[in-house]
């Protein structure tokens, strides 16, 4: 069949919107109509070359919601006409990570995800005769797209695509980080590193576990309402702190934080976050992600005495089980979602959806096929 999408040919270049060719889902596999899709900063990066599994040609985008439209032989747990979000955390329920009970990071798959094709090793999508890359097995930047069964969590129909497909990374990156990951527990001090599309989620999660104190850092000033918005309770922009950013931070949770997120992806960001935990006990949970070649550093002092350095991939979220879950949050009102959804875009606009991520004028850009 064929299918209109955004197509990165190359990195560092606005992507081209184009019709594609898709073949058909194979054993295990699904057709999905894609209906929305969030540009998540992922996205940005790995068009920007900075990804050291970024593939070209291939169709991006990871953050979306749709129809399953078709069911390849032996699809038991699907079928057409169900609402799915695509998972580029997929959960097998079966290889040792699944089965560990310890990690969200189910490994099926994912070797042949991070090549940008297929669990059999082929691409679903080409242009012209030429094979087109998959990405983060997911692809929502294309209208259309074949996704391995253990990859899309079903939902509820009466959940709005337009703002449930920002659960396929956003929400649950960052409401996750805090409830699962960090397990923040009523009355702790969190400080949150940049306070985008993550961030605020982070924030929002923090707020409805009952943390205390809420610091949101961020260097654009025009954040500070935002974080408020969703129960940040102190604002800190380091350009305007005099002397030492981690040394203010310290002194303003008392010791230092209970629990610090990056939401950044810079690796100095990261440092500071780490060193701007209490003592003993704090500990520093790392959402953004890093340059290929980036490295984080610290005095291991900082670890011996106790701090604690984790990271979060979807917010430590098993999709096929959690994700569900979350929608029913977001349609019961436990979490917000609408106000964060600052642009909608048509496939058309896509690349505009970047520029207003890089002037940060956006939280979230969705693009409506
Ligand atoms: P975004 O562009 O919406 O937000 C980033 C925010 O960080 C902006 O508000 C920006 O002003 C702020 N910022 C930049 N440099 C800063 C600095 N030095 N100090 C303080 N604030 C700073 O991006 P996003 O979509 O929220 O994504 C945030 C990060 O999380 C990215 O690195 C993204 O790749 C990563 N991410 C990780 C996961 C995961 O599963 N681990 C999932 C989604 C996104
Ligand atoms: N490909 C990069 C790493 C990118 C990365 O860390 N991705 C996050 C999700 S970001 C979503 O917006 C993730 O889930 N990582 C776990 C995984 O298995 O990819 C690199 O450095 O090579
Ligand atoms: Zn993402």
């Amino acid at each position: 069949m064929k299918t209109r999408a955004a197509v990165a040919f190359e990195a560092k270049k606005p992507l081209e919107i184009v019709e594609l060719d898709l073949e058909g889902p194979k054993a295990g596999e699904v057709l999905v109509e894609i209906m929305a899709t969030g540009i998540c900063h992922t996205d940005a990066y790995t068009l920007d070359g900075l990804d050291s599994e970024g593939l070209f040609p291939s169709v991006l985008g990871h953050e979306g919601a749709g129809i399953v439209r078709e069911v390849g032989a032996g699809v038991t747990s699907v079928k057409p006409g169900d609402h799915v979000i695509p998972l580029y955390t997929p959960e097998c329920r079966q290889c040792k990570s699944c089965l560990s009970g310890k990690t969200n990071l189910c490994t099926a798959i994912r070797a042949t995800q991070g090549k940008g094709l297929m669990p059999d090793g082929t691409t679903r999508f080409s242009y012209k005769g030429q094979p087109i890359f998959h990405y983060m097995g997911c692809s929502t930047f294309s209208n259309f797209t074949v996704l391995p069964e253990i990859a899309v969590a079903k939902i509820r129909e009466d959940a709005p695509f337009d703002k449930s497909c920002y659960i396929g990374c956003g929400v649950t990156t960052g409401v996750g980080a805090v409830v699962k990951t960090a397990k923040v527990e009523p009355g702790a001090n969190v400080i949150v590193f940049g306070l985008g599309g993550i961030g605020l989620n982070v924030i929002q999660g923090a707020k409805m576990v009952g943390a205390d104190k809420i610091v949101g850092v961020d260097i654009n000033d025009g954040k500070e309402e935002w974080g408020r918005r969703f129960g940040m309770t102190h604002f800190v922009n380091p350009a305007k702190v005099e002397g030492d950013l981690v040394a203010h931070l310290v002194a303003l949770t008392d010791g230092g934080a209970d629990y610090t997120f990056d939401c950044t992806g810079n690796t100095q960001v990261m440092r500071t976050a780490l060193e701007a935990c209490h003592r003993g006990w704090g500990e520093s949970i790392i959402i953004g992600v890093a340059e290929a070649g980036k490295e984080i550093g610290t005095r291991p002092f900082q670890l011996v005495t106790g701090r604690v350095w984790k990271g979060s991939a979807f917010g430590g979220a098993r999709g096929r089980t959690d994700v569900p879950k979350i929608v029913d949050w977001y349609m019961n009102g436990k979490i917000e979602i609408d106000p964060m959804i600052t642009h909608v875009l048509s496939l058309d606009e896509i690349n505009k959806g970047f520029d207003l991520m890089h002037t940060g004028e956006s939280i979230r850009s969705v693009v409506v096929y």
